[in-house]
């Protein structure tokens, strides 16, 4: 146990309880990935991997997981919180550029207030989303969230498919969830039946390209950049998002 576990009144928390669609949405993912090809555990930095501290007089920690499977070079999820309340949690799966999938992207930002923001997307590295993706995206019911939220000017990286709201009831926050489950559940399909092309195939290329930019356009968000650095430091916000969030492709 460290300090960071005992609050001011002496009362013990080494698990501080993560917002209820925080957990869920934590958990569906993790078993989104369970049953994916060739699942391996992915090497982080073991000073990045599990972070505890104390902020505003409150438990801040961040978790994260990170792993591998065919056809995904990184599946990435952090489970945080920042202090004053603030929890995040941040879930990217980055493609093996040699496989022609989109990126996977979510991020829900909830506060005692409520969740300002649960957004959604695979996103395309190569203009569009490949056909048969779009198709099984279309395929899906719509669910008739009330507050939708308007994607920033860096969100151009997003498709015609993202989907941007601010949950107002559990209900809408069990839909997102669920909604998040059948767009992992495309993805993991097409990742089993994709073929792999060589690493200096044009198309394998332009998809590294396609993700060098998707990390530059996130990088952009200057409200994930803040929250880090009053968090910890600018110095150590700008490693964190520059090795671990969001960091460069390797060439194939
Ligand atoms: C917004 N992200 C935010 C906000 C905060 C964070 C505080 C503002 C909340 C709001 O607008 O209601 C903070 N997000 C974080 C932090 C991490 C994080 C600290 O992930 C730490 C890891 N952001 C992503 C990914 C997506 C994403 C993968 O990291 C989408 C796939 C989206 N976050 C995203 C968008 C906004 C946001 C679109 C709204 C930005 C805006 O309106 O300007």
């Amino acid at each position: 146990m460290t300090a960071a576990d005992t609050a001011a009144d002496g009362t013990v928390n080494s698990s501080p309880a993560l917002h209820p669609l925080v957990e869920a949405l934590a958990e569906r993912i993790r078993s989104s990935w369970r049953d994916l090809p060739d699942l391996a555990p992915l090497a982080v930095e073991p000073d990045l991997e599990a972070i505890s501290g104390s902020l505003d007089g409150e438990v801040l920690f961040i978790r994260n997981e990170l792993w591998s499977s065919r056809g995904l070079r990184k599946l990435h999820l952090e489970t945080a919180r920042f202090g004053l309340g603030l929890q995040i949690l941040h879930c990217v799966w980055f493609p093996d550029p040699r496989c022609d999938l989109p990126v996977f992207g979510a991020d829900i930002v909830a506060s005692p207030a409520g969740v300002s923001a649960a957004i959604v997307d695979l996103s395309p590295v190569r203009g569009v989303l490949p056909d048969s993706i779009a198709a099984a995206l279309d395929a899906r019911e719509q669910c008739p969230y009330r507050q939708r939220r308007e994607l920033p000017a860096w969100g151009a990286i997003f498709s015609p498919h993202v989907l941007f709201i601010r949950p107002t009831d559990a209900q809408e926050e069990q839909w997102f969830v669920e909604e998040v489950g059948a767009v992992l559940a495309i993805l993991a399909e097409a990742s089993r039946s994709t073929p792999l092309l060589t690493p200096d195939d044009p198309a394998t290329i332009q998809r590294w390209h396609g993700q060098l930019r998707y990390c530059k356009q996130q990088k952009q968000n200057d409200k994930t950049r803040r929250v880090l650095e009053k968090a910890f430091s600018p110095s150590w916000a700008d490693r964190y998002i520059e090795a671990l969030l969001f960091d460069d492709p390797p060439q194939p």
